[in-house]
């Protein structure tokens, strides 16, 4: 196909945890990709939406959260990941809240300042801001700090003003062919999804820092003859205590858990699934650089 008036290009969504980076991944998908909980630093890998109309391929990187502290060499790769997510794009939205700027939002601008491409503000979660003026002083505010290719409010959870957003980006798009088939939306396996929505369903059901000791992997994913999908899940935990902590009393979480896990599994796959569990232990893995790549990460 001749790239004459096609657009097509990579844009990272990036911002600090919990701007809601993966919501509006979704939401200009219309479909879920990523995962979501009110958790900060809920994603921890690189994943694309791949968004294919008739002029143009948008192809949208969610990062993980910028500016979260802590040292772990799980941290550590989270950090690289998002690093890698900017240095592989032609333009950035770069996601904040819509209450006030932070220093982990000025942080994040430094480093997509430091890329040197167009940043499109998106500033999310207006559906917070009550009466809508409210709004002004803030936008005012974020037109000094850099200047934003374009500044768009939207609502990621409402899917208000997205196509403002779309708009905004696609022009700055070079002129190209489409990289991936119509087809595809995304450049991550059936297999990796079901990882994630299972960790999802954990990250909502646990607390303090639990969410943040576990892992999850899938050790078989199999189609029957049927067409029934096999999956047999290891979620890892780093400490004794959080086994007990992930499977509950009599087991009740983890049941729950896993029946939220495969409502929803059912849905994303559009075929009946079942899904069995265990909980491991290895302890420290978080710092231990084998299963953080056994895990699909790349630790620094
Ligand atoms: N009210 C409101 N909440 C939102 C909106 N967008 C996201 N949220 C919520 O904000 C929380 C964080 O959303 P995520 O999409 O996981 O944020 P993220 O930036 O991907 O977070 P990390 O992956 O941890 O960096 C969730 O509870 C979302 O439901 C929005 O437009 N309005
Ligand atoms: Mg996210």
């Amino acid at each position: 196909m001749p790239a004459a008036g096609h657009h097509c290009g990579t844009v990272v969504l990036a911002g600090r945890p919990n701007a809601g980076k993966s919501t509006l991944l979704n939401a200009l998908m219309g479909q879920k990709l990523s995962i979501v909980t009110p958790k900060a630093q809920t994603t921890r890998y690189r994943i694309l939406g791949v968004l294919t109309r008739p002029e143009f391929q948008l192809i949208l990187q969610d990062t993980p959260g910028l500016g979260a502290a802590g040292g772990r060499r799980l941290n550590q790769s989270m950090k690289q990941e998002a690093a890698a997510g900017i240095a592989a794009a032609d333009a950035a939205i770069m996601v904040v809240g819509a209450t006030r700027w932070s220093a982990a939002d000025e942080a994040v601008l430094l480093q997509l300042r430091a890329a040197g491409y167009p940043i499109v503000l998106a500033v999310n979660k207006i559906d917070r801001v009550q009466p809508k003026e409210r709004l002004l002083p803030l936008l005012q505010d974020l037109a000094e700090r850099h200047p934003f290719a374009a500044i768009v409010p939207v609502s990621a959870l409402r899917g208000e003003n997205l196509e403002r957003l779309i708009e905004a980006v696609v022009q700055l798009l070079p002129q190209a062919a489409p990289a991936f088939p119509a087809e595809q939306v995304t450049d991550r396996s059936e297999r990796f999804l079901a990882a994630e929505v299972i960790r999802e369903k954990l990250m909502l059901a646990l607390h303090d820092e639990v969410p943040y000791g576990i892992a999850v992997e899938i050790e078989r994913f199999e189609e029957t003859l049927d067409g029934r999908v096999e999956i047999d899940a290891v979620i890892w935990v780093e400490r004794e205590g959080q086994r007990k902590i992930v499977i509950g009393t009599a087991g009740e979480r983890l049941k729950a858990v896993g029946r939220d896990a495969r409502l929803e599994l059912n849905d994303l796959l559009g075929r009946r699934v079942h899904l069995s569990t265990w909980v491991k232990l290895r302890e420290g893995w978080t710092g231990d650089d084998r299963l953080l790549r056994q895990l699909g990460h790349e630790p620094p």
